[in-house]
């Protein structure tokens, strides 16, 4: 029996190793850590972390902020999806953010993240984020943590490519994963006719220096390929973006076999300064489409969803100087630049080698129209004239690259596990470390700027298999955490993260700390339902609709009795935290809602609709632990079935109904 056993778990782990997921606890896994790696993440109870990672949560929609080297996570920002911990996407001041032409969405999936910044360094005043699946750039104010804007992205599906900035934040860029017809196109068509009917887009959306407002100033229609990842230069190439393609074989069914046909996909180069000026010009035409762009006021608490109708399209390939084809090896999936600005690095998720690309011979490859011929009307760079080498035999799978102070690059291999650095100008390896498992990202701080700080590098990995305690079907997704401060990378931790992290932006803890908000005053609240003290508390019917202006502060809620409420009423507590310093909401749970509760952060109102369903007597709370006296913070609504004529009366203590009479 136990010989049999025996037999078919030998099996297992052979065929696991032959399926190239290794089960087994590898006998590096507990060698790799050394003996100082506790003390370099050990961050003393009261003692702050280094670094803030802002870490994309995947398919959560969220981002996950993390404290490094601890590890510790700190919050879980509200994006893309509505979260039962901030009640973002539940109050009715926060669902028009999450409002898009196609309606509600109240959950995304959210991949990459951009620090703003100014002469090419992190400048810590916004983050902006994509959504991959309903197409939208969102912006994060960094003041606060809030997701202030959501900008939907029209004539796209799968806004992978996105958000990459420029080196002063003039733009971010969002090139669409899917093609599809454009929006004023007919859609309903042969998917068989994709060749002819289907377009890429690439959408660029300038971001106002003061306020950081998002608007799409222009798209470029390109071929139907599959746009994945994209890098602005830096330095000398700063006027220009570079974007990975796959699919280029324009393909529209079992892209696994489909779109792995040819030998080099591209890299699209493209000089946005050029595109300017023919705007400037007067070129481009208006598209008719349809798209939310929405924008959280931070005075009055509410976000309002307004739709927009039109945006102006160029057609790169009938504007010369816009963009050129850089034939890069098999499905390149990650496209970065050095902090240098002259070296494009692809990374073919099927090819034996790093190509490494000079910007410098790619502007004289255009200027002698060295071309390999044509993609669609684009010109196709001559592979060798634009080359600055390969990085030979690297790993299986990579991925992405990120940079550090000393002019060498990390790259992320997903199918041989691993991080390998190597020097940018020599292409020489330097050094691999194993990760755990299947790496997807990477992030160095500043590893993607100008100004690299090196010392750590972070591998966001897909699978973690036995790397921790399990937790049934659903495994946790890992981050590692190396030590890349000397000449070999040195393997310091491993942290779960929240949903699957795909890229995230590490920043050096003052950048954003010194930014905070601290005190939010209630005399700025311009909430049209705000109550700026209990003496300003009542309640209005308007036929059925009721507004309670409610107060909450340590550790009573106004009002607390009321009476009058019927069945068939539509109720909207407008509650108002008279609290000013940060780090004292308050919560607010109704019995029975189907929006449950609210979380009202100091200063501000937020409100909770309300529809009685039947007549009785419903408790409300503070749902936050906020004082000693927390528990006391509750009060009672009496329901009366419809067309009942109870008073409407309420009040708090001594103005409670009955109170008065009672207490004298
Ligand atoms: Cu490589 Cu969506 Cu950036 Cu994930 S993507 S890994
Ligand atoms: Cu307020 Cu608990």
């Amino acid at each position: 029996m136990l010989h049999s056993i025996q037999k078919l778990f030998v099996l297992a782990t052979a065929l696991t190793i032959l399926a190239g997921f290794n089960s087994c606890k590898p006998k590096t896994a507990g060698s790799a850590v050394s003996g100082d790696a506790a003390q370099k993440v050990y961050v003393a109870p009261g003692e702050y972390d280094e670094f803030y990672s802002f870490t994309s949560g995947g398919f959560s929609g969220q981002i996950a902020v993390y404290g490094i080297p601890s590890g510790r996570l700190l919050k879980v920002l509200p994006v893309f999806s509505q979260d039962p911990e901030s009640g973002y996407g539940y109050s009715e001041e926060t669902k028009p953010m999450l409002n898009t032409s196609h309606g509600f969405i109240p959950w995304g999936d959210q991949h990459h993240l951009a620090i703003s910044q100014t002469n090419g360094e992190m400048d810590g005043r916004w983050l902006f984020a994509n959504e991959n699946n309903t197409p939208r750039v969102a912006r994060i104010d960094l003041t606060t943590f809030k997701t202030v804007e959501i900008l939907e992205i029209p004539n796209s599906a799968g806004n992978h490519s996105s958000p990459f900035i420029t080196e002063n934040t003039e733009y971010v860029v969002a090139g669409t994963r899917f093609s599809v017809p454009f929006e004023e196109e007919n859609g309903d068509i042969p998917i068989s006719s994709y060749a002819e009917n289907f377009s890429g887009a690439i959408s660029f959306i300038s971001v106002d220096p003061e306020t950081g407002k998002m608007a799409i100033s222009f798209q470029l229609k390109t071929p139907p390929v599959n746009f994945d990842l994209s890098r602005a230069g830096k330095g000398p190439s700063k006027d220009w973006f570079f974007f990975s393609t796959y699919n280029t074989e324009k393909a529209y069914t079992l892209l696994e076999v489909n779109a792995s046909q040819r030998d080099k996909d591209f890299i699209m180069a493209v000089n946005w300064k050029k595109a300017e000026e023919y705007i400037k010009a007067g070129k481009g035409r208006k598209s008719k489409v349809n798209y939310a762009h929405n924008t959280y006021d931070e005075n009055s608490h509410t976000g309002i969803s307004e739709m927009l109708n039109e945006v102006l399209v160029l057609d790169p390939t009938e504007l010369e100087g816009i963009a050129y084809f850089i034939p890069c090896p098999k499905s390149p999936h990650g496209t970065d630049v050095d902090p240098t600005g002259e070296y494009i690095i692809g990374s073919g998720k099927l090819a034996s080698l790093i190509p490494v690309f000079s910007f410098t011979k790619m502007l004289k490859a255009i200027e002698e129209k060295n071309y390999d011929g044509e993609y669609d009307g684009f010109p196709v760079l001559n592979y060798d004239a634009v080359l600055h080498g390969e990085v030979q035999k690297p790993g299986l799978g990579p991925l992405h690259t990120e940079f550090d102070d000393k002019g060498n690059a990390y790259t992320s291999f997903f199918v041989s596990s691993e991080l390998v650095k190597w020097n940018v100008e020599t292409l020489e390896i330097l050094d691999r470390a194993p990760t755990f498992y299947s790496t997807g990202h990477l992030t160095v701080a500043g590893g993607d700027t100008k100004k690299p700080y090196g010392k750590y590098a972070i591998a966001w990995n897909k699978i973690t298999k036995d790397r921790y305690l399990p937790t049934g079907p659903e495994l946790s997704q890992s981050a590692q955490l190396f030590d890349i401060s000397g000449d070999k990378m040195q393997l310091l931790l491993d942290f779960p993260t929240i949903g699957e992290p795909h890229y995230a932006q590490m920043v050096p803890a003052d950048l954003i700390t010194k930014n905070q908000k601290r005190i939010y005053d209630i005399n700025k609240n311009t909430h049209p339902y705000v109550s700026k003290g209990e003496g300003e508390t009542k309640i209005v019917r308007d036929g059925n609709k009721v507004h309670v202006y409610t107060t909450v502060i340590r550790t009573h809620i106004t009002p607390d009795n009321i009476e009058g409420i019927r069945v068939g009423d539509e109720v909207y507590f407008h509650v108002t935290n008279l609290e000013q310093d940060w780090d004292l909401p308050h919560g607010f749970a109704i019995m029975g809602n189907t929006n449950a509760e609210l979380l009202v952060l100091p200063g501000e109102t937020q409100t909770l609709k309300w529809v009685p369903k039947k007549a009785g007597m419903i408790p409300f709370y503070c749902s936050d632990f906020c004082s000693a006296l927390h528990q006391e913070m509750q009060g009672y609504i009496r329901v009366s079935p419809a067309g009942s004529n109870v008073p409407l009366r309420y009040g708090t203590g001594e103005t409670a109904p009955g109170m008065s009479t009672a207490a004298r």
